[in-house]
């Protein structure tokens, strides 16, 4: 148990475990890790995961395994604890029996990477928690799911599971996944839906925009559709207290949802399978504050504030009567600080990384926020997703 006192806790920050490291540079395709001569004629590693990526993929380096580089990093920025995931792209691109084979081992690797040597060099002392890992890939059976859920919750430090947007190949409104949001559900893990394919590609158009497009925008649309379907197919409303934690703060989902709702209204077939409006279930749901911007915080916790005015069959009576302030203070209370460590590090060589300093500007400066929800934001909102009281 630690104590709840201001604490500053990051939920969305990722780790390629030395062994899917070494995995990813035993491959000769994508994804992989692979090495090459500089400009100055020195060997470097090179990640290339993402689609689309030039074949040079980009420079990779300690940060992206070393856990004394991710205590560092907790230390510059005065981040107490942090919740680890693996990186994208997880496991989606294996076969079944390597899949199941390397989630146990790496769940319980990132167990031994949570629960020793907990302190920064020098420094404060650190707590490291986990998200595990499922083989979500096509053709695996539901037992060895299920084995791997029962796994995660059984390791202390694991409190769970970094999940794509694939599922078993069908996306997370595949009926095959309905006894694993049941034994999520009932394991209390926390489900976190991470992006990893963006949109196609040949949205993207001709012109050199580098990463600018895949990860702003198609990052985002990719986590919007995945949860959009989920909700469809009314798995909220089968698993009332499944706990999922939306990456970059729910995507367009916010923006989107009033819109989803009157088409929703529009359709009798899917308005007749959900229970609610779609308004309520972003209410059900987490969002991580990786938006880098006060207003786009205020206003994602203005919609989850509202949710609860969207109960269907007239049960309104939780229903919130307040102002727009108090709905925004409500919203908050499912959105939590997140860095997206290793990525986006600084160019130069920067003491602290700005998008980091960005993330806490933007909850520091959100209009209508006060002390007690910026610092729900900040850490005490995943002490109590996460069960970290006493
Ligand atoms: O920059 C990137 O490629 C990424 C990535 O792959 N995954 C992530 O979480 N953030 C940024």
């Amino acid at each position: 148990a630690v104590a709840s006192h201001r604490l500053l806790v990051d939920i969305h920050t990722h780790v390629y475990l030395p062994r899917y490291a070494a995995f990813l540079r035993a491959r000769s395709n994508a994804p992989r890790i692979f090495t090459r001569e500089n400009a100055e004629g020195k060997t470097e590693e090179r990640l290339l995961i993402l689609d689309g990526e030039p074949s040079g993929g980009r420079p990779m380096g300690p940060q992206f395994w070393d856990k004394v580089e991710k205590l560092n990093f907790m230390e510059r920025h005065g981040i107490d604890i942090s919740v680890v995931s693996s990186a994208n792209p997880w496991l989606d691109f294996l076969p079944a029996s390597t899949a199941h084979q390397l989630a146990s081992e790496l769940n319980n690797d990132l167990e031994e990477y949570c629960s020793s040597s907990p302190s920064a060099a020098g420094g404060e002392l650190k707590q490291l928690y986990g998200f595990g890992l499922l083989p979500l890939v096509p053709e695996v059976t539901t037992s060895s799911l299920l084995d791997t859920v029962r796994q995660i919750s059984a390791l202390p430090h694991l409190k769970g599971i970094i999940m794509g947007s694939r599922g078993l190949g069908k996306g997370l409104d595949d009926d095959a996944l309905e006894s694993v949001w049941a034994a999520i559900q009932k394991a209390r893990l926390v489900v976190f839906l991470h992006p990893h394919y963006g949109v196609d590609g040949k949205e993207w158009g001709d012109k050199e925009n580098g990463h600018v497009l895949p990860l702003a925008l198609g990052f985002p649309f990719e986590t919007t559709i995945a949860i959009t379907r989920l909700i469809l197919s009314g798995v909220l409303d089968r698993y009332p207290d499944l706990r999922i934690l939306l990456a970059h703060s729910g995507g367009a989902l916010p923006q989107l949802s009033s819109r989803l709702a009157s088409c929703i209204d529009h359709d009798p077939v899917v308005a007749s399978r959900l229970k609610h409006d779609a308004r309520y279930y972003l209410g059900k749901l987490y969002f991580d504050a990786v938006a880098y911007g006060s207003e786009e915080l205020g206003f994602v916790s203005d919609v989850i504030g509202r949710s609860d005015k969207f109960v269907k069959s007239g049960s309104s009576a939780g229903a919130s009567k307040g102002t727009g302030a108090a709905t925004r203070r409500l919203g908050s209370r499912r959105m939590l600080f997140g860095t997206d460590h290793p990525f986006f590090p600084p160019l130069g060589g920067a003491e602290k990384w700005k998008s980091v300093v960005e993330n806490l500007e933007a909850i520091d400066g959100v209009h209508g926020w006060d002390e007690v929800d910026k610092d729900g934001v900040r850490g005490t909102n995943a002490l109590s997703l996460f069960g970290l009281r006493s």
